[in-house]
């Protein structure tokens, strides 16, 4: 049995296509149904509904055989995770090109963050991806205060919980309705597939097909 860990939402959505390229449907619908472990037309694969966050960990830990994730989550989990699994046992053969956006900071159009990084002030910024905000400001050598959020990050600004923040953004349509100013792109974002690194000796005859099926989708 192959088990895939996806999340609910633009990355199951995103994920079909390429299952599809690898013969595989998968049989309900996860918003008709309260599921969490959804069957395939493949009887020897299924998929399991986890939060995005979590799949690193269900793919780590082996309970999952691989999943897929976003580099934000994935280098946020690397950065948390124990050292003893060798930066999270979690091998990363593929970047799909799905679920794409950029991680930025961004602040309420009427604060002047230039002016505020030019004078050397300590900028508060609000946050979910605290690991990859500690380095992006330390590597250019701004003082920030970091406050760690775990969602909705765009209200702190606006109630004056933080100068400024770390998201990540696609349209760029949530900012906007927030009064919020993109100031600087941090990195630009998608969604990769991760391998149990032992399912991948193990399970190897049905997994090789199903990566090199995916890969080829991408390509295409
Ligand atoms: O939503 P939930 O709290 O359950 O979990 P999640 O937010 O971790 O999951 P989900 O499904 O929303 O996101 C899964 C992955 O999709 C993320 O880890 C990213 O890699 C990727 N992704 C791509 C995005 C976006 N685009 C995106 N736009 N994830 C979130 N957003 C949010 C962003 O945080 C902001 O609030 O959408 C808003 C901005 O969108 P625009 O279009 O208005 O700019
Ligand atoms: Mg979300």
């Amino acid at each position: 049995m192959l088990t895939l860990a996806l999340s609910k939402g633009r990355i199951f959505e995103e994920t079909l296509p390429l299952l599809a390229a690898a013969g595989i449907e998968v049989a309900e619908d996860p918003d008709k149904s309260r599921k969490l472990i959804l069957a395939t037309n493949r009887p020897d694969v299924r998929v399991v509904l986890v939060r995005a966050t979590d799949v690193p960990t269900y793919v780590q830990y082996g309970a999952a055989d691989l999943g897929v994730a976003g580099k934000d989550v994935l280098l946020e989990h690397g950065a948390a995770s124990d050292a003893a699994f060798g930066g999270g046992g979690l091998y990363q053969p593929l970047d799909l090109q799905i679920a794409r956006c950029r991680m930025s900071v961004a602040v309420r159009d009427d604060f002047d963050y230039a002016a505020a990084v030019r004078q050397g002030s300590r900028i508060r910024v609000a946050t979910k991806y605290t690991s990859v905000a500690r380095q992006h400001f330390a590597d250019k050598g701004v003082h920030v205060d970091l406050i760690k959020l775990y969602g909705s990050m765009e209200l702190a600004p606006l109630t004056g919980l933080a100068d400024a923040i770390v998201d990540l953004v696609s349209t760029g349509s949530t900012l906007k309705a927030n009064h919020l100013v993109e100031v600087e792109r941090i990195m630009e974002i998608s969604s990769r597939l991760v391998v149990n690194q032992a399912a991948l000796k193990l399970k190897r005859d049905m997994l090789r097909p199903l990566i090199d099926a995916f890969a080829g989708a991408v390509r295409a």
